[in-house]
């Protein structure tokens, strides 16, 4: 029942199945005409389309009318079981599908694109997949601030480096609810608490407080996501079980270059926490930073490592280094010298390219343009979303650092003409069968059509 294109030839003309529900049985609505709808009048040569999901989101009354009428759900589970007989969507000359056996070389082909085809693919693409209208804010906490024994060499919050960060106590599960409750009240739609911690190890009574957090969270509607550093499977059970829809833990750049930015943990720690997360039905955040000093091929293997997970992450952070004096690489991005060593050295087309490519090759997930706003204009940014980013943090702070005023992303919004993302809505379902739209290429026994 549930075909998106069902191609039909009307005497070399071509005419539009209708249907008011992709639950009901097609309508003939071409105007003027009166067709018999018998169903031996009408051949279907072609399915291409999955059927309708089972758990379809439907937006509430208060939603914008863009909104699609039909969503996947945002939990990979859940959303693959829709998507099982779905090979590809083609819109515009441009074919995408879910993949997970990229090759370096295919997704480095991509990324070399020039520029305005690599944009026009990745426009279409998520035009297929999302509505380009539709870019979710999401609102940023940090529950634990400083004091890291890490030695991320980008972090304001680390104990090796001597920045602005003051180490603070763990924040109180009632102040925490009230912050996500004023985020709500503001248009955004997650809620992500982060702990400057290298794991949540035996932190049990930290862990307890961050499972009410949830729960709280949880029960205003919103997305709750969390960044806590290394977990163990036990630990991402219980997180599930509170209610946590996503956990975000960035691999940051290629395993090649890791150790250049990273010591004291492993690229394999990171994709074991990863799967610990996968593995308990959390949805997986994880994405990584521009500006650390990469090669653009170490931007490409962040994307292959990403994109040959067995799922893909349902959320891509790509943030820019935002350049904490005090951070190796803050104040390397400071000094001149470093300009052409790629550290802090990010423009608007970088990110774009970035986003295009990501948007490209993991169609289904959200693209979040992350860190670093503050560096790029209005018309910059306006470059990232037309890439394919549908998601941004909003508020004046991010973690630790500044982030563009509220007023002013709420103008950028109406300025746009953007809608916020409601939380657990995926991917829509194909434009086609939304539309209700299906094109028909062969009628039998047309002269019985007419009344
Ligand atoms: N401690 C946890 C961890 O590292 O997984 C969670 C918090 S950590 C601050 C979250 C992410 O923020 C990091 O993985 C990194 O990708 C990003 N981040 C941190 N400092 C940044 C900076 N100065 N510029 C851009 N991104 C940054
Ligand atoms: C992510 O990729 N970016 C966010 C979120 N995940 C947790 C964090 C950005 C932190 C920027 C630096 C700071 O404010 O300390
Ligand atoms: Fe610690 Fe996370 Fe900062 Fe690394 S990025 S120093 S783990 S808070």
């Amino acid at each position: 029942m549930a075909m998106t294109a069902i191609s039909v030839a009307l005497r070399g003309a071509t005419t539009t199945l209708r249907r008011t529900s992709p639950l009901q049985a097609p309508i003939l609505t071409t105007a003027a005409r009166s067709f018999s709808t018998r169903p031996h009048n009408i051949v279907i040569d072609r399915f291409i389309s999955s059927p309708p999901p089972p758990q379809a989101y439907v937006p509430s009354p208060s939603a914008s009318p863009s909104q699609s009428p039909l969503r996947h759900p945002n939990n990979v589970n859940d959303r693959n079981a829709n998507y099982y007989d779905e090979d590809s969507r083609s819109m515009a000359g441009i074919t995408a599908s879910v993949r997970h056996d990229w090759t370096k070389t295919q997704i480095a082909e991509i990324f070399t694109l020039p520029f305005h085809e690599l944009m026009y693919r990745a426009s279409t693409v998520h035009r297929m997949y999302w509505d380009p209208a539709e870019v979710q804010q999401c609102t940023l906490l940090s529950i634990k601030t400083g004091g890291c024994t890490e030695d991320c060499s980008y972090c304001s919050q680390s104990t090796r480096h001597k920045t602005f960060v003051k180490p603070t106590p763990t924040m109180k599960v009632q102040k925490v609810l009230e912050a996500a409750r004023r985020a709500k009240e503001a248009g955004s739609t997650r809620f992500c608490m982060g702990a400057a911690w290298r794991e949540l190890g035996k932190k049990k009574n930290a862990f307890n407080h961050i499972l009410d957090m949830v729960k709280g969270v949880n029960g205003m509607g919103m997305e709750v996501c969390c960044t806590l550093g290394m977990l163990n499977a036990e630990q991402a059970r219980q997180l599930k079980e509170a209610g946590l829809t996503s956990y975000n833990h960035n691999l940051d750049t290629s395993p090649e270059h890791y150790p250049n930015v990273i010591t004291t943990r492993t690229y394999e720690d990171r994709l074991e926490t990863i799967a610990n997360v996968r593995e308990a039905g959390i949805s997986v955040c994880c994405g990584g930073i521009l500006g650390l000093g990469e090669k653009e091929t170490d931007r490409v293997g962040l994307l292959h490592v990403l994109a040959t997970l067995p799922e893909h992450p349902e959320s891509v952070p790509i943030n820019a280094l935002v350049a904490v004096k005090g951070t190796p690489l803050g104040d390397a991005a400071a000094d001149d010298e470093n300009e052409r060593d790629n550290i802090g050295n990010v423009d608007a087309f970088d990110m774009a390219r970035m986003i295009a490519t990501a948007r490209i090759i993991m169609p289904r997930t959200m693209v979040r343009l992350s860190a670093g706003r503050l560096s790029f204009s209005d018309s910059e940014q306006y470059l990232m979303f037309q890439a394919g980013a549908n998601s941004i943090f909003n508020g004046d702070k991010l973690l630790t650092t500044d982030n563009p005023a509220f007023e002013k992303d709420t103008a950028l919004f109406q300025r746009f003409g953007f809608v916020g993302k409601p939380a657990h809505a995926g991917p829509r379902v194909a434009p086609s069968e939304v539309m209700g739209e299906v094109e028909i290429t062969k009628v039998n026994g047309m002269e019985q059509l007419y009344a």
